[in-house]
């Protein structure tokens, strides 16, 4: 029996790749031996074969023999004889990949760049600056700034938005309708992304323009109650529509998607400025797609002026995390009941002081339970925000490092401190679990104003240019390095933002703290174009490129295999043991803030084998969407810490409403061959690999759907 299986797997290598469109001809040997199989085995071995083939178009192609078999096109005995078989097994095939939504994916290849590693390399000039930024596809990265003079135009009127093409660096301006400045970002759980809020309509300066409906030289009616809406595609078509829904008006609200996809969107100002004030604080939260209207939020409206853009987390008790100024709560958004916590130490965290933040890496180890990372801002109590005697680019900023378990405990712990003080940190997570800190400055805080003593606009002086690398797990007191990283040449002031690529470099853009599009020799802080990628230590090594990853994970449920063959082990099994299957949602980037960013380990057990490849046998995401809330998010396999080139996937249904939980499978034992462990002369080909690519779920279900397959055409 198991001579007869390992026959069929090897057989279904080559029949799979015919199947994915690469026309070869053991695709017809392979059809020849089926035919000469009992047709359950045969049926058997397709529906197994098909687990990994499953695409809608190949769907159809299967039925046609099917079709074929009952009508009158089957006029020869020996048609007859070759269609039945076949359609019992198309039939089996069909069924199967009803059943298994999951289209295993092609395995992800190697970056197409080298780069110089622990170092920035400018990559071009964006055609809008990168207030705003996050990836839509695999290559494509979306840019959104406030509306100003860019020279870039569409539409008759200046940019304000465009898209990256990651493969070739190209770029298309884009037109996002209403003003876009300050607005908050997130994805909703069926892939759109929603943009939020922003200001009025402006004129050249940025003031406000005179029609708040469109028209003079920007074109750009006000965005204060905008809810745009961006299906992200490759094929250079997409664009920002308007939701008919409007908001209330909000600049500077945090969007946070929840467990059923949908969005919750919080706080903001009515106008503008510094710092909020009570004339026109919007301290309420509200749905998309609308729930009701907005509802008022304790901390929010008790948290003036520092409570814009809030700092928010949906926690895996299904509360929200807040927050705002130097307070902090919990909030039962069903109930809209507040809990508050300790008040932050050290530094205001929130705009403009604008610490880095952080959850820090979900994993089975630590129950799933989130930690919250937050990390330098600015020392400054409520009354001096205003005071004019506040000399904001004079005025240190934090080092200070706290830690916050909210669903544990109410009380911050101290953490390493950062080895600079800086404001506007991006804190960006690596596949590996470690956070890259980057951009932002030493002095000062975000913001811009005509002052004297501003630096030109800018609140902000003395910029950080050498990034700094948080190890969560490693002992306190060494958690931050700065070992071998090179400084950038562009300082990233105020509207700067960073994301990670899927390839696992870091795009890092922007920098504007300026009213209008300003540019120029003597400008020390321009409006910045200049786009930056970050180059981490494993960047340049060959990448595992893992088979048998799947397009959607579900909240519990049957467990997937992954393959890695000889060289994605470094050519030794015993590096399985440092395996790690990660997800990444890599979040909205604007204001020092990744909104929606979070890390997820997936559990997994391994078979290791002799001849060098191992099998991954992965769980799917924890039971529970309040731990990663549905929606577009990127697998990454770590092996030995370098890892796979991303692949998007979808968590949950892809749909909004309530998600799907399904029962946690059991993993099996870890387990490695006698003789495994790394000899050179033993390295297997990739067919060992497929070969072994299998879980009892598959095989039950292609079990079960040939029998019905075969029962349907009466064979
Ligand atoms: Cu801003």
């Amino acid at each position: 029996m198991i001579r007869i299986r390992n026959q069929m797997e090897a057989e279904m290598r080559p029949i799979r790749e015919f199947l994915a469109g690469i026309p070869d001809l053991d695709g017809m040997i392979y059809v020849w031996w089926l035919h000469s199989l009992p047709s359950p085995l045969a049926a058997f071995s397709v529906s197994r074969l098909l687990i990994a083939t499953t695409h809608t178009p190949l769907l159809l192609f299967l039925t046609l023999p099917v079709a074929l078999s009952f009508s009158s096109f089957s006029f020869l005995p020996v048609m007859q004889d070759l269609l039945r078989p076949l359609a019992a097994l198309c039939l089996s095939a069909v069924l199967t990949g009803v059943t298994n939504a999951q289209t295993v994916l092609p395995a992800p290849g190697q970056p197409t760049r080298k780069g110089t590693i622990n170092s920035f390399e400018l990559i071009g000039n964006s055609l809008v600056s990168a207030q705003q930024l996050f990836v839509g596809t695999k290559d494509r990265v979306y840019f959104v700034d406030k509306v100003e003079n860019n020279p870039t135009r569409i539409a008759g009127h200046p940019a304000w938005a465009s898209e990256w093409n990651l493969e070739d660096d190209s770029q298309r301006p884009m037109d996002a309708i209403t003003n876009t400045f300050c607005a908050g970002g997130n994805v909703l759980g069926n892939g759109t992304w929603v943009n939020v809020g922003g200001n009025q309509a402006v004129t050249y300066g940025g003031d406000a323009a005179a029609s708040q409906t469109g028209g003079g030289p920007y074109d750009d009616p006000d965005g204060r109650k905008s809810i745009r809406l961006l299906n992200p595609s490759d094929d250079g078509k997409c664009d920002w529509v308007l939701s008919p829904d409007e908001s209330d008006q909000r600049w500077y609200p945090t969007l946070e998607t929840l467990e059923d996809g949908s969005m919750i969107i919080l706080g903001g100002c009515r106008w503008g400025g510094y710092v909020n004030d009570a004339n026109q604080d919007n301290p309420t939260y509200e749905f998309f797609p609308p729930k009701g209207g907005p509802v008022t939020s304790t901390i929010l409206s008790n948290t003036l002026p520092a409570n814009l853009f809030p700092l928010t987390w949906l926690l895996p008790s299904g509360k929200i995390l807040l927050q705002s100024n130097w307070a902090t709560a919990l909030l039962d958004y069903h109930t809209t009941e507040e809990t508050p916590l300790d008040n932050m130490p050290d530094a205001v965290r929130v705009y403009p002081a604008s610490a880095g933040t952080a959850m820090l890496p979900l994993t089975a180890a630590n129950n799933w339970t989130a930690t919250i990372l937050f990390c330098g801002g600015s020392n400054i109590q409520p009354k001096r925000w205003k005071s004019p005697s506040f000399i904001v680019p004079t005025y240190g900023a934090s080092t200070s490092c706290v830690t916050l378990t909210p669903d544990v405990s109410g009380s911050y712990t101290q953490d390493d401190p950062l080895p600079e003080p800086r404001t506007m940190v991006n804190l960006i997570f690596l596949p590996t679990g470690k956070i890259l800190a980057v951009n932002g400055a030493r002095m000062g805080t975000a913001g811009y104003g005509n002052d004297s003593w501003a630096i030109g606009q800018s609140y902000a002086d003395d910029p950080v240019l050498t990034p700094a690398i948080y190890d969560p797990n490693a002992p306190s007191g060494q958690r931050w390095s700065q070992d071998g990283l090179q400084p950038s040449t562009v300082p990233r002031m105020y509207h700067s933002s960073a994301i990670l690529l899927p390839d696992g470099s870091v795009m890092i853009s922007g920098s504007n703290p300026n009213s209008d599009y300003n540019v120029g020799p003597n400008i020390k802080y321009p409006t910045e174009y200049r786009t930056e990628l970050w180059y981490p230590s494993y960047y340049n090594e060959r990448r595992p490129q893992p088979q048998g990853l799947i397009s959607q994970l579900s909240y519990g449920g049957p467990l997937f295999d992954i393959q890695l063959d000889s060289d994605d082990l470094f050519g030794n099994v015993s590096n399985v043991e440092n395996t790690r299957v990660v997800i990444i949602r890599m979040g909205f980037s604007t204001h020092a803030m990744s909104m929606g960013q979070r890390y997820l380990e997936l559990e997994h057990s391994y078979s290791g084998y002799a001849n060098n490849t191992a099998t991954l046998h992965v769980r799917q995401l924890p039971p529970n969407p309040a731990i990663l809330a549905p929606g577009p998010a990127f697998i990454f396999v770590v092996v030995n810490g370098v890892p796979s080139v991303g692949v998007q996937v979808m968590i949950g249904s892809g749909k909004l409403g309530k998600q799907p939980i399904l029962s946690v499978a059991d993993l099996p034992s870890s387990s490695m061959e006698q003789g495994a462990g790394g000899s050179e002369a033993l390295r297997g080909g990739a067919l060992g690999t497929y070969a072994r690519g299998s879980s009892a779920w598959h095989w039950t279900v292609c079990t079960c759907m040939a029998l019905l397959g075969g029962m349907i055409v009466g064979w």
